[in-house]
């Protein structure tokens, strides 16, 4: 009985452990912006992948950029983490953000396109 319950414990933690990786999709000025993690996001160092699609075309031409930050807090100052996208091989953006503590960080995604124009998605991620 106490190794099925250990068992049990662990599944759920599994499961726990991989709802934790990220995947958001946003739509912005006709633009399908799909934000993802392949791991779990941790205190510290996270890549992040950015894929942006307009009418099913990847736009691989874009520079984007991240900043998540979180407000002043009492006892704790203002703190964020910028990034630009680099352009891999599959056609997303990706990025590298280190986050000092856990919590809800804010983020601003942007990217600005080929015709000049500058798109922006704001939300919030939990780690
Ligand atoms: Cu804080």
């Amino acid at each position: 009985m106490k190794k099925l319950i250990v068992l049990l414990m662990t599944l759920l933690f599994a499961v726990a452990g991989s709802a934790d990786m990220l995947e958001t999709n946003a739509k912005v000025d006709g633009y399908e912006v799909k934000l993802f993690t392949k791991k779990p996001l941790v205190v510290g160092e996270n890549a992040f992948f950015v894929k942006i699609t307009k009418d099913s075309n990847a736009v691989t031409d874009a520079k984007v950029k991240a900043k998540f930050f979180m407000p002043e807090m009492p006892g704790m100052p203002y703190m964020e983490t910028k990034s630009k996208g680099k352009l891999q091989k599959d056609g997303t953006y990706k990025l590298n953000n280190n986050f000092s503590m856990g919590g809800t960080w804010q983020y601003r995604l942007k990217f600005k396109t080929k015709d000049g124009q500058v798109h922006k998605i704001k939300s919030s991620i939990n780690l």
